[in-house]
């Protein structure tokens, strides 16, 4: 399963702000003000671009909040991974949680405990089946994202032929929606026959694997959805060695996707926008905090990213690193 090892990266709120310790009795001012919160935000797995650029602007609110931001994240997308993770930081004690659960159930109890222990919690990109644990959700529109893809893949392909939807696991939320979403849109075009979808475990090598196999079976695919960044990697990496003539639409837009891109493997992203994911959750937490009110549920938008508008679009494109 795809992701780097666990991390952990902490760093400290800029300007003014101190260091909470246990041995202080007074709160510590925040630069904006308030107390120096501490937040752990938890991704749904470690080296993925999308939770790494959601990490920066998580970080650009915290330093303006006065925050101190710890991030975390599993070696694999799975609550395998994740719940340890989270109990190990509900021992801790931050003061908030932002969190991407990795699946609408399994990880409805452990976030319970953690707002059973006092602790603010934030759902980021992905959600459960019963989101009102959080004090917000902040999320792609991500049925929206999928009827986006269809739109786009449909046009690619002249609206006729097979298409295949390459997914992660059932029981995310936001894949989920997104093949969903697909599934409404490419339904409109009655000459497109959707083949259905297929999951890839969030590994490259087994989206390739499901696209060859597909190909061997329907050696006239037309068009390929891939879910999220490593779905969508792997299917291209499929098609390729395949030497298919197939279209393809990626969801996201980490650095090996716009290679892929430039390359015409892929001929469009669908790119999130997990910076203002990130920097939103930390202030829907913030506010949380602070008393004040909270948005139980913010959408964030998207770009379609296209050979023609790659250079416009720069700003859009997920980040390996904070700059
Ligand atoms: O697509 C994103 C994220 O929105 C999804 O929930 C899981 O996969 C990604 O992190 C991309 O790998």
């Amino acid at each position: 399963m795809r992701g780097g090892a666990a991390q952990e990266a902490t760093s400290e709120a800029a300007g003014a702000a101190g260091e909470a310790t246990a041995e202080e009795s007074a709160p510590v001012s925040g630069s904006a003000g308030g107390e120096a919160y501490d937040i752990t935000l938890i991704q749904g797995v470690a080296g993925d671009e999308f939770y790494i650029t959601m990490e920066c602007g998580a970080q650009e609110a915290a330093d303006a909040a006065g925050a101190t931001l710890n991030v975390q994240g599993g070696d694999e997308f799975s609550p395998t991974a994740q719940i340890p993770i989270l109990e190990a930081v509900i021992a801790e004690g931050p003061d908030a949680i932002l969190i991407a659960p990795t699946d609408t159930q399994a990880l409805q109890a452990p976030i319970q405990a953690a707002v059973d222990a006092g602790i603010t919690v934030v759902l980021v990109d992905t959600t459960l089946d019963d989101p009102s644990v959080a004090v917000s959700a902040v999320a792609s529109d991500n049925v929206e994202g999928g009827r986006q893809a269809a739109e786009a893949l449909a046009e690619l392909i002249g609206e006729e032929g097979q298409v295949l939807v390459v997914n992660v696991n059932p029981g995310i939320s936001t894949t989920d929606q997104r093949e969903q979403g697909f599934a409404e849109g490419i339904a409109e075009y009655p000459n497109i026959e959707y083949l259905g979808q297929e999951f890839s475990n969030n590994e490259p090598a087994r989206a390739a694997e499901i696209v060859t196999a597909t190909l061997a079976a329907n050696p006239d695919l037309a068009g390929i959805f891939g879910t999220n960044l490593f779905s969508a990697e792997g299917a291209a990496t499929g098609a390729q060695q395949a030497g298919a003539d197939v279209s393809i639409v990626s969801f996201d837009a980490g650095p090996a996707q716009v290679e892929q891109l430039e390359a015409g493997t892929v001929q469009a992203l669908i790119a999130q926008q997990p910076a203002e994911i990130g920097r939103q959750g930390v202030e829907q937490a913030v506010a949380a905090l602070n008393g004040e009110a909270t948005e139980a549920e913010i959408t964030t938008g998207f770009t379609t990213i296209t050979a023609d508008n790659l250079e416009a679009e720069q700003d859009a494109l997920y980040q390996s690193e904070c700059g």
